[in-house]
């Protein structure tokens, strides 16, 4: 029944409408399995150490002639791309679903979220303002100019296997960088899509060297090449705190720039005055969407004692009438987990938190006779009597923790005590309740939202996270800074010679 399925064959199809060569995922030694049936549905051939090296010193070299082009004419490019990506937004977004497991809708919304970026590129690529300063010094000038870094390598994770190499991309290129990009080895083939689209991009524009956008593929061996040579100006990385600690470290020893983007452990705080039924809906799509396998997931829910029971028991009926299941279905809200691995994780976490006491409503393998070889989950609502054990960790599944609270400050206590600090959400109508969760006194985290959930970023902001979240900002507002390198500037443009700081320095000069 599996087979009736024939996942293989739609994705050669979908790969081929998109122009990637056969020659790349028919041979090669990395399996790729769809998490929606355990199918096979390529073999991807992998990227040696050398050809790694090779990769790096041409990318120096596409750098070489791209900070040349002006900032405008790189966002130019990035238009072509944003319409390219328009082209193929059903393709790329149902090989998203394909090879990933997320249902039609999300996979479609991460294109759409790579169509968004490149517009917000296009534009910034006007406007990659420094400052002028009033100098101390008569007759000077002070300034500051942006300019292009150099080689960036972008290593991502398979939950968002292609939009996180766009949020990068698209302001790497008008930043005048190259780049080199390393997917997670569990989703190669939406990479090879993308890799593509980009290198029919290039040849369209005609200005550009084929060099400019690479892709590696591979497993963390030829990640640590990447992230070891000081040819790579930046290593932007998203994925675990676990794979963060060591990137950060060795990009730190050589004295490279590192923009982490790691785990998160998202909370959001239900208040008594918050519009429940507006909560719930927020609350379901940030626990369950994507299977909770998203960094910005919401994973911990601190509700008033007043309103715990009512919505603990909408909660549950949510829970129980969500429809599990093939995410290419019509209806269907939860697909699959990526692999094994998270199913055990799941489950390890799941009894961990009933061993301290933790009450687990739903979770276990959902079975589908379709799909038995993937790994389905029920998602699991855990009341916890404190927060400890697994609910301080990230687990990348759909587990929501539970846990009451009876003060506004214990609440923030709770939001912040946890190592990680991505997001954040609060649902209140009280205007005091929700501008101190905004303000220094409140949430710790990079985003806090308010009578929203914690995921579903929009570009236009700046995304990441503080702690163990590694600090790092992709996308809106000013992370175009990371990608490039600053210079100040001091002109003097009269005849003396002031010294700042009134330091005085006089010598005979004739
Ligand atoms: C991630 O899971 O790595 O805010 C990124 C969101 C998305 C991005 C998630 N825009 O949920």
């Amino acid at each position: 029944m599996a087979h009736s399925l024939n996942l293989a064959e739609e994705t050669k199809k979908i790969l081929e409408s998109l122009g990637v060569s056969s020659s790349r995922y028919n041979n090669g030694d990395l399996t790729v399995v769809s998490p929606i049936n355990g199918e096979i549905i390529a073999n991807v051939v992998q990227s040696s150490a050398t050809q790694t090296k090779e990769t790096i010193e041409k990318a120096v070299k596409a750098f070489q002639t791209w900070r040349k082009v002006p900032a405008p004419r790189r966002g130019e490019f990035v238009r072509l791309l944003g319409e390219e990506l328009r082209k193929f937004k059903n393709e790329l977004g149902r090989l998203v679903s394909l090879e990933v497991g997320k249902i039609i809708s999300e996979g479609l919304g991460e294109v759409q979220e790579m169509i968004d970026i490149c517009d917000f590129a296009v534009g910034l690529s006007r406007q990659l303002y420094g400052l002028t300063m009033g100098s101390e010094r008569s007759n000077h000038r002070l300034q500051e100019q942006w300019h292009p870094i150099g080689t960036v390598g972008v290593i991502t994770a398979f939950n968002f296997p292609v939009a996180v190499w766009s949020w990068n991309s698209a302001l790497a290129f008008v930043c005048g960088d190259s780049i080199i990009w390393k997917p997670s080895e569990k989703s190669p083939l939406t990479a090879l899509a993308v890799q593509s689209i980009i290198e029919r991009v290039i040849k369209q524009f005609g200005e550009a060297s084929t060099d400019l956008a690479q892709l590696i593929i591979g497993d963390y061996t030829i990640g640590d090449t990447l992230v070891n040579d000081p040819r790579v100006d930046v290593i932007s990385a998203t994925g675990s705190t676990a794979m963060g600690r060591i990137v950060g470290q060795n990009v730190a020893k050589r004295f490279g720039r590192s923009i982490l983007e790691l785990g998160g452990n998202n909370a959001a705080i239900v208040t008594p005055s918050a519009d429940l039924e507006l909560a719930l809906r927020a609350i379901a799509f940030g626990a369950i969407g994507t299977a909770g396998q998203r960094c910005t997931t919401l994973r911990r829910l601190i509700v008033h004692t007043s309103i715990y029971d009512s919505l603990i028991s909408s909660l549950k009926k949510v829970y129980s009438s969500i429809k599990i299941g093939n995410p290419l279905e019509d209806g269907v809200l939860v697909g699959p987990l990526i692999d094994e691995k998270s199913f055990n994780n799941m489950e390890n976490a799941l009894k961990a938190a009933k061993k301290i006491g933790g009450v687990v409503y739903g979770g276990g393998r959902y079975i589908d006779e379709a799909l038995q070889n993937a790994f389905y989950v029920h998602p699991a609502l855990v009341e916890m009597p404190s927060q400890i054990g697994p609910m301080i960790e990230e687990t990348f599944a759909p587990i929501l923790y539970v846990i009451k609270y009876d003060n506004f400050d214990e609440a923030i206590a709770l939001q912040n005590n946890v190592p990680q600090g991505l997001s954040s959400a609060i649902f209140t109508t009280d205007m005091r309740e929700a501008d101190h969760f905004l303000s220094a006194l409140g949430s710790d985290c990079g985003i806090a939202n308010v009578n929203m959930g914690s995921s579903g970023a929009e570009i236009g902001g700046a995304f990441g996270g503080e702690k163990q979240t590694g600090g790092g900002r992709e996308s809106g507002s000013d992370a175009w800074k990371a990608y490039m390198r600053r210079q100040t500037n001091a002109i003097n443009y009269g005849y003396e010679m002031p010294l700042a700081q009134g330091v005085k320095f006089d010598i005979q000069a004739h």
